[in-house]
């Protein structure tokens, strides 16, 4: 079925229920480099299950991409790929070409601050330790994140990060109120296994992820193959310089996704996962840090 076609129950950004569609609500980087970015090869090139095949990009340095901020109409038409999956419903689609993205990581290099100190830190087994990359998150006022036991609050929206939202809104024709970003300074930093099934996302709603930078591997492992009940193959998906990947329901019900380290993935990479949160469960925000 045509996701879009889909009818779901959604909030708007203050966490109204709505019952519209989608598509009616629907440092170490050289800088010298990065206007000519070279995309490094990945230790799974060559595995069958990513994309390699040239894929149209939807903004370029030559195209503008001013749009009224309120308008999450869906008119750019996306060449969307399908990831197969029993129930995994993930799709992706280049978003940027390799000049515009390239100047974008270029101005989040330069224009990002990330967390330290306790909002850099998750407890794991009752021990809090620094997450293996940085990351920051902005979004609307008074939102805040709360995953592996830390709450994390939201930084105003900047001018970039307002731009690159209006993108993704165009493309995948979902309005986000938040942003979680994570920089990762080569191959040795990475995310563990998880699900992003936390109480304070509105539920079923989908997570758009952007990716500039290095191309790393994004690897899906259902939750049976995890619990050893039933083998299911994993799945992987290379992700891209430039690349928009759209994790819709039930994905995160039944599948757990990771980042991992890959030695020979020398150059920087950031993601930024743009999420629906729910004010009215955002919880405050208890940890003393920047
Ligand atoms: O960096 C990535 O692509 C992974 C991000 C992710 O898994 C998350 O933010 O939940």
């Amino acid at each position: 079925m045509d996701r879009y076609l889909v009818k779901r129950k959604f909030g708007d950004s203050n966490g109204n229920q709505s019952d519209k569609s989608p598509q009616t609500k629907r440092q170490k980087y050289e800088f010298s480099n990065l206007n000519n970015f070279q995309v490094e090869k990945s230790e799974t090139d060559d595995n069958p299950q990513t994309e390699n095949r040239k894929q149209e990009s939807h903004y370029s340095t030559s195209k503008k991409s001013t749009v009224d901020s309120k308008q999450t109409k869906r008119y750019i038409k996306a060449d969307w790929k399908k990831v197969p999956g029993e129930n995994l419903n993930v799709t992706h689609a280049m978003l940027f070409d390799n000049s515009k993205a390239s100047e974008l990581l270029c101005r989040c290099e330069q224009e990002l601050t990330f967390f330290n100190g306790g909002l850099a830190q998750v407890q794991i087994f009752g021990k809090w330790i620094p997450i293996p990359r940085k990351h920051v998150a902005h979004g609307d006022p008074g939102l805040t994140y709360t995953f592996s036991n830390n709450t994390i609050p939201a930084r105003p929206w900047t001018p970039l990060l307002t731009e690159i939202r209006q993108c993704v809104s165009q493309a995948s024709g979902y309005d986000f109120n938040f942003v979680l970003i994570n920089r990762y300074d080569g191959g040795s930093d990475y995310m563990g296994e998880h699900k992003d099934d936390e109480k304070d996302l509105c539920q079923g709603y989908p997570i758009a992820s952007l990716s500039l930078g290095q191309a790393r591997d994004f690897v899906f492992k259902h939750q049976d193959q995890k619990r050893g009940t039933r083998k299911v193959p994993p799945v992987t998906v290379q992700l891209k310089h430039g690349m928009l990947l759209m994790m819709e329901h039930p994905t995160n019900s039944f599948w757990y996704h990771s980042l991992p380290k890959r030695a020979a993935a020398r150059g920087v990479r950031i993601n930024m996962t743009f999420r629906k949160m729910d004010p009215s469960k955002c919880k405050p925000v208890t940890t003393s840090s920047s």
